[in-house]
């Protein structure tokens, strides 16, 4: 089964307090340079032929440009998840009206069930679900169920203490193909492992027969090439910043 395939997708425009965005340490971003480099995404995802919805910036929410921590999508329905950062906690709320526009089904977890989607990797035989400081052994329990719901099974595992989330240091590149650091090799049991030569280079995503990787890693970008991989690289470096990369800017399915 490939779990990459996706016609649509959900973004969300940058607000100006994007540059308030939360952060583990380092300079703050510039709205513009967010601005142009999550218009950059976007072209390259409608440049693949995804149809986009593009959701307005919301002000009162600096991370919300980054869909992916508070819902998932998956073909048969969506799951409003609860994001551990207590500024994020009520983006769940805003992104409802779009995925009730667009799935039948929409589940989701408790209020205190926290889990981010930053820590959930969707792989053809499971989903992984990795605690860390945002997702709770309670969020990712409650996962779990709704998951079943959609037929999905899952696990949970660990996410390595200095990064933010599971898919800031793993992604999926091919069915059987995982991208990682050197830390996250040992979950993938059964996978074929690349190991990045840049350690935030694995916030990568693939989107049908494309792997979008971050433009400053060309040495992540020329691997994958010679395994014979067709990669697009887009500038990650402002956003970054805000320790998020290509995989938590758009909601797929
Ligand atoms: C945050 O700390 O929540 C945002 N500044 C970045 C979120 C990145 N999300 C992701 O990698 N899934």
């Amino acid at each position: 089964m490939r779990v990459f395939d996706f016609t649509h997708a959900i973004v969300r425009t940058p607000a100006r307090s994007v540059v308030n965005g939360l952060r583990m340490g380092g300079e703050a971003p510039t709205f513009e340079g967010v601005s142009a480099q999550h218009g950059n995404y976007v072209a390259a995802l409608r440049e693949i032929g995804l149809n986009l919805d593009v959701l307005p910036p919301l002000e009162d929410f600096p991370d919300s440009t980054f869909v992916e921590d508070p819902a998932l999508t998956f073909p048969d329905g969506a799951i409003l998840l609860q994001p551990g950062a207590p500024s994020r906690a009520a983006e769940p709320e805003q992104m409802r009206a779009a995925l009730t526009r667009h799935f039948r089904k929409v589940l989701e977890v408790g209020p205190d069930e926290h889990v981010d989607g930053g820590d959930v990797l969707v792989t053809p035989a499971t989903v992984f679900i990795g605690l860390s400081k945002r997702t709770s052994l309670a969020g990712a329990t409650a996962l779990q169920g709704r998951l079943r719901e959609l037929g999905r099974d899952s696990c949970i595992t660990e996410t390595p203490k200095d990064v933010l989330h599971f898919k800031s240091v793993s992604s999926l590149v091919a069915e059987d193909v995982i991208l990682c650091t050197p830390p996250m090799a040992r979950f993938f049991d059964g996978f074929k492992i690349l190991i990045a030569p840049e350690e935030a280079a694995p916030n990568a995503i693939r989107v049908n027969d494309t792997v979008f990787v971050g433009a400053e890693y060309p040495r992540t970008v020329a691997m994958l090439r010679a395994e014979g991989f067709d990669v697009t690289p887009v500038p990650v470096s402002e956003i970054a910043k805000l320790d998020a990369g290509l995989s938590c800017m758009s909601l797929r399915w």
